[in-house]
């Protein structure tokens, strides 16, 4: 199978994080903000968005990374990465959708009004805004995580996988946040998977003051 997509995406970089969770192989392409592609006929039939990441396997072309990822483990997953029971998996999935509904925007909205403009255009009022929209988020996961070694449960799944990609960005844009204890725990607990460290901790310092994909 084929990923495309740059590693400084960090939608990209859940996929390919869960990618290395599950231990299949795959070949990635870079693609998007410096490697640009995007604009081209060829991609534009695979994804009509015109964004990455984008899966292709075998005949098979899924875009939308949180798609990707319920692919990937209905497809690849064991047990531990896909229940076939529907309740089971609303459990888990329900964090995948929060975090791209509530929490990514509300990252989003730091990243892009505090780390990829220049210093000189920032809108503190703004970012502090969005800083404390993810602080309302970090919370709640903090409620959850005080009960709950992962978010649905003893064992991580796509929920954490999901939220848990947003962390590292958050906190390493130069921002100051403290993270609730039991977000700081689990955070700890992420930081020492392989595939975190690999692509969740890539350096991302090329994406400083870049306005533009
Ligand atoms: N909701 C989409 C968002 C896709 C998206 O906006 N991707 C960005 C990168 S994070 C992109 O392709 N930007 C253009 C570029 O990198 O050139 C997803 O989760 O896959």
């Amino acid at each position: 199978m084929k990923i495309y997509g740059r590693i400084t995406s960090f939608n990209v970089q859940k996929v390919l994080w869960f990618l290395d969770e599950l231990g299949v192989s795959y070949e990635h392409i870079e693609l998007g903000g410096r490697f640009g592609g995007l604009d081209t006929e060829e991609f534009s039939k695979l994804n009509p968005m015109k964004k990455v990441p984008l899966l292709v396997d075998g005949d098979n072309v899924i875009w939308e990374s949180h798609t990707i990822l319920r692919y990937l483990s209905a497809s690849y997953g064991d047990s531990k990465w896909y229940s076939n029971n529907a309740y089971e998996r609303s459990v888990y999935e329900r964090w995948m959708d929060w975090s791209h509904i509530i929490f990514q925007p509300a990252f989003m909205g730091t990243f892009w009004g505090y780390y990829r403009v220049s210093a000189n255009r920032r809108d503190m009022v703004e970012v502090n805004h969005e800083l404390r929209k993810c602080m309302e988020c970090l919370n709640t996961l903090n409620e959850v995580l005080s009960e709950s070694r992962y978010l649905a449960g003893p064992s991580i799944t796509l929920g954490d996988i999901c939220v848990g990609s947003i962390i590292y960005r958050l906190t390493s844009q130069g921002l100051s946040i403290d993270l609730p204890l039991s977000v700081s725990q689990w955070y700890e607990s992420l930081k020492s998977r392989k595939g975190y460290k690999r692509w969740i901790m890539s350096d991302f310092s090329e994406l400083e003051g870049r306005e533009d994909f």
